[in-house]
């Protein structure tokens, strides 16, 4: 009887959390790139930079509806080697800029020379999503 119990209990958080993956889980045809602008390009500061979505939406950070399951907002990772945890909440910093608002553009004072620009999409709690989605990295020279 016992055994009985602990089955049905296993069972019900396995589907919990097989649903709660679904509905994190953008479409395989989901992308997020840069409007405008390419790897190569020269630009002067401060550098604007619009962002685009395919297949998922934006929605504020924070978003408790049920559209937070199928949008996130953005962040803009610069001058970035390599991706943060993705397991985990985005850092917020300088280099790991929130669009918090779903904001789909900015202005971003650069100093002069090279940079790297990225964009990866979270969710309400700043989380990536899984799979994630990243831009293609590109790169920029600022006057
Ligand atoms: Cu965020």
């Amino acid at each position: 009887m016992h055994n009985y119990v602990s089955i049905g209990i296993l069972s019900i958080s396995l589907v919990f959390t097989t649903a709660a993956g679904f509905a994190h889980t953008p479409p395989d045809e989901a992308r997020v790139f840069f409007i405008g602008l390419q790897s190569g390009d020269t630009v002067k500061s401060p550098v604007e930079i619009r962002f685009g979505i395919e297949g998922f939406g934006i929605t504020p950070a924070g978003t408790t509806g049920k559209i937070r399951h199928q949008a996130g907002h953005y962040h803009l990772l610069v001058d970035q080697d390599t991706l943060p945890d993705l397991d985990n909440p985005i850092p917020r910093d300088a280099y790991h800029i929130h669009f918090d608002g779903g904001e789909t553009e900015t202005r971003l004072g650069l100093p002069p020379g090279r940079h790297t620009l990225q964009l990866l999409l979270g969710d309400e709690d700043h989380e990536p999503h899984d799979p994630p989605l990243i831009s293609q990295k590109i790169i920029i020279w600022v006057e």
